[in-house]
């Protein structure tokens, strides 16, 4: 009846980007990511009999409106799938807050899947508590496992993730949390405009798939190179099928353009670092963890108001003694 979780962020290095289901939350195209050693979030869920409706607590601060209403047709899912009916109190909070939104809805539908149908009672595996994290939000079915992950497109039973081994590749990211300007369009309403709108979008459909394939075989001969050109171009490619969308959708800003150009400029020098960019203005850099420090030192000599992390291959969710 109650049981809390903790799972942390992942980073794709191959993009999801667009719904082939938006109900039931099915990628167009299968991705792959790294889930990060850093961020976690922390999530109890608490069954109680007297409440007469959900109650979500995000960081202390009670929450009322959207994201409580996502987070309770979620626990419906559950609720369905145990046979219970009692709502629940939800207490989430992100143990290093990096006010980065570092991913936050992928740790935090993962964490909030394994307390939820822990307390509910349920008995999932790894695959099905994906496939459940996945209706929380599609990034979150990534989060269930630790280091390199791949997701699947596929139907309802067959979109789940799966851990990939990641032999001898040595990864690290260096994360550049730019804070500037307001909060930008959410990744749902941005992917959906895209979808809609963008000309370029059936070429990312079509082309995102070899770039997977190509990653996929990037790891397994630990080619750390071509891990990281994939890893940048796949990343421009999603951002060129926005830039196309009408009206428009840029999450790059000036800030983001400087540091891309650094990342350019140190692998002119001979370092390696190859940079990815999701649904906001922050600058993700993967590289190997002997290079950190550099990389860390040159982003900063560029963007000085920039705050910097870095992270390591993470594990997967986890249930704790609640
Ligand atoms: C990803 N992103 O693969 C991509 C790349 C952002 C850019 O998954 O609508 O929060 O909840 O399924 O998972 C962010 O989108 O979207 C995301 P929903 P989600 O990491």
């Amino acid at each position: 009846m109650r049981a809390t979780a903790e799972a942390n962020p992942n980073i794709a290095l191959i993009k999801y980007w667009g719904k082939a289901d938006a109900a039931l939350n099915l990628p167009v195209t299968g991705s792959l990511s790294l889930t990060l050693d850093t961020a976690p979030t922390r999530t109890t869920v608490e069954l109680d009999a007297a409440l007469t409706a959900d109650e979500l607590v995000l960081g202390g601060t009670r929450q009322s409106g959207r994201p409580a209403e996502r987070v309770s047709r979620f626990l419906d899912l559950v609720r369905a799938a145990s046979g219970r009916d009692e709502y629940a109190r939800i207490d989430s909070v992100n143990l290093i807050p990096t006010g980065a939104g570092l991913a936050s809805s992928a740790s935090g539908f993962a964490a909030l899947a394994a307390a939820a149908s822990a307390a509910y009672g349920l008995d999932l595996d790894g695959r099905a508590l994906s496939r459940l994290a996945r209706r929380g939000s599609g990034s979150a079915s990534r989060s269930i496992f630790g280091g390199l992950v791949q997701w699947f497109a596929g139907d309802d039973a067959a979109s789940y993730a799966e851990p990939i081994d990641r032999g001898a590749l040595d990864l690290a990211m260096v994360v550049a949390v730019i804070n500037d300007g307001p909060k930008s369009l959410s990744s749902t309403e941005a992917m959906n405009r895209t979808t809609g709108t963008s000309p370029f979008y059936p070429a990312w459909a079509s082309s995102n798939p070899e770039q997977l394939a190509e990653m996929l075989a990037a790891i397994a001969r630990a080619d750390f190179t071509a891990v990281g050109e994939l890893t940048e171009s796949n990343s421009l490619r999603m951002h060129a099928t926005m830039a196309a969308a009408w009206p428009p959708v840029r999450y790059p800003t000036a800030a983001s353009v400087a540091l891309l150009d650094a990342v350019l400029a140190l692998r002119a020098d001979g370092i390696e670092a190859y940079a990815t960019m999701d649904a906001g203005p922050n600058v993700k850099v993967l590289c190997q963890p002997r290079n950190v420090e550099v990389i860390t030192a040159r982003l900063s000599s560029i963007d000085a108001t920039a705050r910097f992390l870095s992270a390591g291959p993470g594990q997967g969710v986890r249930l704790l003694d609640s």
